[in-house]
């Protein structure tokens, strides 16, 4: 039987023969950054995804990830693969461990057509989900600008957990397998597969950045360590239920 390491290492050389090399294969750290200085990364889509080499916020020379609805509308957003953001599902990212309490990047949107975009995190083979709970409208400028997602209670609802009520978004940011950045209009959306906003628009991401927790925000991460308790011990408790939740590991984006 494969231990889950050596699962990880098929799937990560799975992916690199396809030509979608895996930046890291490592949990995420306060401070990284996704610069997109080369192509793949461990990005994935059902969208047109595009390294452009040029044009990113530093201009000339600054390569950034595209993705594009450019014919019909349909859901627009990425998802990564990478153990380093939280992309898989045998190797979870412990944010909360790392003092990783927001994430940031520079967003663009070429247009036609404003983007509301929110960040979804899951954990427990997609069983449980945390949102953020307002959307950044950014509008069809095609300027950069730079987007602060708050990885806090304040900050995120949770839009799914049909496996075990008593789990927190401590248990989930302590162990996240999923990591998706998406256009979801109007309240956030409580699914995976429909976040219900189809959309025709060309948008923009480079400089995520994995950022420590503000200040005001320590008793939050001290709290959210306390929580971290019972992480394992629900993984535990949850064992027999891997693989029941019926979420697809391929959302529709
Ligand atoms: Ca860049």
């Amino acid at each position: 039987m494969q231990s889950r390491f050596q699962k990880c290492r098929v799937l990560c050389c799975g992916l690199v023969a396809a030509g979608w090399p895996i930046a890291s294969a490592q949990a995420v750290t306060l401070g990284q950054i996704e610069e997109f200085t080369i192509p793949g990364g461990g990005w994935r889509s059902g969208a047109s995804l595009n390294f452009i080499a040029t044009g990113g916020p530093a201009g000339a020379g600054d390569g950034y990830l595209e993705i594009s609805r450019p014919d019909e509308p349909d859901f627009l957003g990425v998802y990564t693969v990478d153990p380093a953001w939280g992309g898989e599902t045998t190797m979870p990212s412990d944010y909360v461990g790392a003092g990783v309490g927001a994430i940031t990047m520079d967003v663009v949107n070429f247009g036609p057509a404003p983007v509301e975009l929110r960040i979804l995190m899951e954990a427990f083979d997609g069983a449980v989900a945390w949102s953020t709970t307002s959307a950044f409208n950014v509008s069809p400028a095609g300027t950069w600008r730079r987007l602060r997602f708050e990885l806090s209670e304040a900050e995120m609802t949770e839009v799914r957990n049909d496996q075990e009520p008593s789990l927190t978004l401590a248990d989930t940011l302590g162990a996240v397998e999923r990591f998706l950045i998406r256009h979801d209009p109007g309240p956030v959306s409580s699914t995976r597969e429909n976040p219900g906003g189809a959309i025709l628009t060309t948008i923009g991401i480079d400089n995520l950045k994995a950022e420590e927790i503000p200040e005001p925000g320590v008793p939050f991460l001290i709290a959210l360590a306390a929580g971290l308790g019972g992480v394992r011990r629900v993984r535990t408790a949850r064992g027999s239920k891997r693989g029941a939740s019926g979420h697809s590991r391929d959302p529709v984006l």
